[in-house]
């Protein structure tokens, strides 16, 4: 058995029981075998890939609060620091009652490569809770923050670890999370992105990872002496990313026909009204039923399906696996030509497989969606040198910093003749500089 097939299976061995993170590590080893090949003795030698599939260290820990009913309720909370090699750790906290270790394993073990393709210095992590937010109140959101937080912060600094927003995790929780934060150590600094920008937030930051996923998109597109203006565009999920992503589609001058949750999808024939679903979403934070019964003339259907509509361009916004086998060969047979993953890991590997091999071009979620935490890397700047850049200066660094991992992805597939095998060009991609990073530093 060659190295990286003894890697995977002895992983395999060990954690059976952690689907997610034995998919991710699939995926990324499968693909960076050209670069590996082409180091194997120095890679084998300093254990390269025992040490970028293993975390640095996960802490988990008991986070009990009182819910509105006087009753305690008790959650596990988690942080996951995967690698420093390049940076402080850094990366989103996810509240979802989905959220256990194989899932944290995952998003950081992606979040590492991610960072590393923005080319800001951050290394990788992950964190969150299975503490479920829905349907609760503001001060059960409150006194759930405070109490993960009041644990968190022992291993957070600006230096250290800085988390940021994921599923569940908004303006809201983050300014809970930051408040606990400052009330407990005495210090307003750094410690967290996607703050409010009455303290210390980045302007963008918000919009930035569908506005991201967009110029990716249309960088690809250009690429291919087309754009994204005129196509129909199916997005899924309707939270931050997706709204952000349908905002910019619209600016650029695609017609975005989908958004869905995990209840169903909303399908709009004449194009998503964008006001009205930032005021379910954002404003009330009500189910996508609410968008149907103020707009009668789209339609809203229960369950999956929203990759089965007729579309250019497909942007899964949602959740990991949320686009499996069934889905791609509908998106193919319906004419579909570009998938971009604004979610982590939305696409099965089968899926994957099946869309490259049918002539989709396919830019995977740790190039695609990277926009966020390249945003997040720009509120870290602002923060170390106190100072608030404007809305078109963000804006024009996030947009940079998307056509640089495109070109930077291109050349590589260019480097390695992998023809426009997108996954493989940001896995190598953003692979080639940790492990640069992990060999100067020596065993450690
Ligand atoms: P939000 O919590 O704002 O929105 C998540 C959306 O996805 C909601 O519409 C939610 O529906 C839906 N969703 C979540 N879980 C499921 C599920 N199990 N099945 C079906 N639908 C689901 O999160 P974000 O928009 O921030 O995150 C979306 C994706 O993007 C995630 O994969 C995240 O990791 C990734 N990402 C986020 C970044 C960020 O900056 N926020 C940056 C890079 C990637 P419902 O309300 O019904 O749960
Ligand atoms: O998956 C991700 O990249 C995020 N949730 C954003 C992380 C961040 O630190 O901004």
């Amino acid at each position: 058995m060659d190295y990286i097939n003894r890697v995977y299976e002895n992983l395999k061995q060990k954690y059976g029981y952690e689907p997610e993170f034995l998919q991710a590590v699939q995926e990324v080893l499968e693909s960076i075998r050209p670069a590996v090949m082409a180091n194997l003795e120095v890679y084998e030698k300093n254990k390269i890939l025992e040490r970028l599939t293993t975390p640095d260290r996960i802490i988990s820990f008991r986070v009990p609060w009182v819910n509105d009913k006087g009753e305690v309720e008790v959650n596990m909370g988690y942080r996951v620091q995967w690698s420093s090699a390049i940076g402080p750790y850094k990366g989103g906290l996810r509240l979802h009652p989905s959220v256990n270790q194989s899932i944290l394993k995952f998003l950081g073990f992606e979040q590492t490569f991610k960072n590393s393709l923005t080319g800001l210095p951050m290394g990788g992590g992950k964190g969150g809770s299975d503490f479920d937010p829905k349907g609760k109140s503001d001060r059960e959101i409150m006194a759930f923050c405070q109490s993960f937080m009041t644990e968190l912060y022992k291993y957070i600094g600006p230096n250290e670890d800085v988390p940021a927003g994921d599923i569940g995790v908004g303006g809201r929780e983050i300014g809970y999370l930051y408040g606990q934060y400052k009330r407990i150590t005495g210090r307003f600094e750094g410690v967290l992105t996607g703050k409010g920008l009455t303290y210390g937030g980045s302007l963008v930051r918000t919009e930035a990872t569908g506005y991201g996923l967009l110029y990716i998109t249309e960088a690809l597109l250009n690429h291919h002496k087309d754009s994204i203006k005129g196509k129909t565009v199916v997005i899924s999920g309707a939270g931050n990313v997706a709204i952000y992503a349908c905002e910019k589609a619209q600016q650029l001058g695609a017609k975005v026909i989908s958004v869905s949750d995990s209840n169903g999808y909303i399908y709009d024939k004449d194009g998503i009204d964008l006001a009205l679903l930032k005021e379910v979403k954002e404003v009330k934070r009500a189910r996508l039923t609410e968008y149907k019964k103020a707009r009668p003339s789209a339609e809203y259907h229960e369950g999956k399906g929203v990759f089965k509509l007729k579309c250019d361009v497909a942007l899964p916004c949602a959740t990991q696996n949320e686009l499996d086998i069934n889905d791609a060969k509908a998106l193919v047979a319906n004419g579909c030509k570009v998938v971009c993953e604004g979610a982590n890991m939305p696409t099965t590997l089968e899926a994957t497989t099946y869309l490259k091999t049918n002539g989709v071009l396919f830019i995977p979620g740790k190039a695609a969606n990277a926009g966020g935490v390249a945003t997040s890397g720009l509120e870290m700047c602002q923060n170390s040198i106190r100072l608030s850049w404007t809305f078109a200066e963000v804006d024009a660094k996030l947009k940079d910093i998307m056509e640089n991992i495109y070109s930077n992805m291109l050349r590589t597939c260019e480097k390695y003749n992998l023809g426009e095998d997108y996954v493989a060009g940001a896995n190598i991609c953003g692979f080639e500089k940790v492990v640069n990073a992990m060999i100067s530093h020596g065993i450690c």
